[in-house]
């Protein structure tokens, strides 16, 4: 049995993962790929695409909520939970399209990736049934306009990393938007998505009237996520298809499509042409033209 490739799109609510699921499916669709998308977020209002797999046909997050009395926060995890119990549901649909590239839209309660298990297990399942997935997390690009956010942000992702397991790649999205805040930014966008020296962000954060105790937290962030060191974003303008090639290249890389995908050949010539052509110079002239 062959396997099957696809990306777990994750990210805390309203980074851009259900547009991030419809462009990319489009993108890849252009390029000769069969798309699947599957929706596994209960709450999810906006789909601007037509799941090929909806996990609202299992469970609803609204009926959750009025029969279990639950805020939102708690029925969604309540959703995942069934659905790991009900993974074989799940299974059974996706062993389907096996001939389909999957992209996952996720909800975007950030400790089902930081800290709860049924996420992982999830993906384990998936993973033992020849899945190979690669996280795809999101991170909205306005969170660089204040070095709390921008801090927190990083550590959240370290953690993302090491809880789930999986080849992964960070994206900051929403990159046209940075020129609104641009006045906000203490420094150039090259900073922000290789994540450089934290310890400038450091002075940054020290600088207002911070607590000792604040003070000495910052510092133990900074020094985990240094310590660690496995955090870098590639920026993404959803609109941009150079960009969107960028994404697409690194995911192919993260879960080996590059190796056991089935894209076709002309294409996978195109594009290792159009990648080689585009110079490290150019790269940088793509981004600067955000800021
Ligand atoms: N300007 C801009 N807006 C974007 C981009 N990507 C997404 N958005 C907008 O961001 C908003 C949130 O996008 P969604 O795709 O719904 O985000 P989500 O992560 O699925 O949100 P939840 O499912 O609620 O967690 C929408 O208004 C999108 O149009 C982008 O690259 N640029
Ligand atoms: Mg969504």
């Amino acid at each position: 049995m062959s396997a099957i490739f696809g990306q777990l799109v994750i990210g805390p609510p309203g980074s851009g993962k259900t547009t991030y699921c419809k462009e990319m499916g489009k993108f890849l669709e252009s390029l000769g790929r069969k798309i699947a998308i599957i929706n596994i977020d209960p709450a999810n209002e906006n789909m601007e695409y037509k799941p090929a797999v909806d996990v609202s046909e299992l469970i609803k997050h609204e009926e959750v909520m009025k029969i279990y009395k639950l805020g939102p926060n708690g029925a969604l995890v309540y959703c995942i939970e069934f659905l790991e119990k009900n993974i074989d549901w799940l299974l059974k649909k996706i062993l389907n399209l096996k001939d389909h590239y999957l992209l996952f839209d996720c909800p975007g309660q950030v400790e089902l990736y930081t800290h709860h298990e049924s996420m992982n297990k999830i993906t384990e399942k998936l993973g033992e049934n020849l899945l190979r997935l690669c996280a795809v997390n999101l991170m909205d690009s306005h969170h660089c306009s204040d070095p709390g956010k921008y801090l927190s942000a990083v550590m959240v992702c370290t953690i993302t990393m090491l809880q789930l397991g999986l080849p992964h790649v960070n994206v900051m999205t929403k990159l046209d938007e940075l020129k609104r805040f641009s006045d906000k930014l203490d420094f150039n966008i090259g900073f922000y998505t290789e994540v450089l020296d934290l310890n400038y962000l450091l002075e940054r954060l020290n600088e207002d009237n911070t607590t000792p105790q604040y003070k000495k937290l910052n510092e133990a962030f900074v020094s985990l996520i240094e310590d660690y060191s496995l955090v870098s974003f590639i920026p993404l303008d959803i609109s941009n298809k150079a960009l969107l090639l960028n994404v697409k290249n690194a995911v192919d890389k993260a879960n080996g499509y590059i190796f056991g995908g089935n894209e076709p050949k002309d294409v996978q010539t195109l594009l290792a042409c159009a990648v080689g052509a585009v110079s490290e110079t150019e790269r940088t002239s793509t981004l600067d033209a955000y800021i």
